[in-house]
């Protein structure tokens, strides 16, 4: 009986011995990627030049006045003193006769008068005669300088007052027909002003309006 308990337990034993599970360790090797992703962003910094003041189309020409640009054009076509001050309209609603800063303003005027039209012509100028001077003859009260006012609201100073010689004259101011010489015109070849009244036609007008960002 002992016998078969050491043998049924030396049996087990042994069997128990083959039994014990060998531990299989599995290495898993994990391999891990970075992946790095580097996001560089560039910046361009792109410098804009300043919008630049210009003409609304290129008929006009523009004129540098300092502290603003004025874009002049001709504006062709019969004009007296009933169509004077709306001639300009036509052209723009903004335009309105131009006055002239200096004399190489008048020149500039001129050559394009001329470069269109290649003979003398008399144009209306933003130039009216002031009522205290209404009816005078030229002299030193209403001088070339002092008897016409720029209308255009921008031209100012007396430089622009480029006369032919003996003008503004009042033609026929103490002549009883009533005719105001009111208005400058300019003449295209000489570069030159004239006062007429509303006894005279001329074939166009000098328009001006401001220069912008178009
Ligand atoms: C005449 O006016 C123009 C602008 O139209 C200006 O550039 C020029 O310097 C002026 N000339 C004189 C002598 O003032
Ligand atoms: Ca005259």
């Amino acid at each position: 009986m002992i016998f078969c308990v050491c043998v049924i337990l030396a049996f087990f034993a042994r069997v128990g011995d083959f039994c014990i599970p060998t531990q299989q360790v599995v290495t898993t090797s994990s391999s891990t990627t970075t992946t790095t992703t580097t996001t560089t962003t560039t910046t361009t910094t792109t410098t804009t030049p300043p919008p630049e003041l210009s003409c609304i189309t290129t008929d006009w020409t523009l004129i540098n006045r300092g502290s603003y640009s004025w874009c002049i054009r001709v504006y062709w076509g019969y004009a007296n003193y009933l169509n004077v001050d709306s001639v300009c309209a036509t052209l723009h609603a903004d335009a309105v006769r131009s006055g002239f800063l200096n004399a190489s303003e008048i020149a500039t005027a001129s050559s394009i008068a001329l470069a269109e039209r290649n003979y003398n012509q008399r144009l209306f100028v933003g130039a009216d005669r002031i009522s205290s001077c209404y009816y005078q003859p030229l002299n030193a009260v209403c001088s070339g300088t002092t008897a016409f006012g720029w209308t255009d609201g921008v031209t100012s100073g007396t430089d622009g007052f480029v006369w032919a010689v003996g003008q503004p004259d009042n033609l026929l101011y103490n002549s009883g027909t009533g005719f105001s010489q009111i208005w400058a015109t300019m003449s295209t070849m000489t570069a030159l002003m004239d006062d007429i009244g509303d006894d005279d036609a001329v074939q166009g007008a000098l328009c001006g309006m401001k220069a912008d960002y178009y």
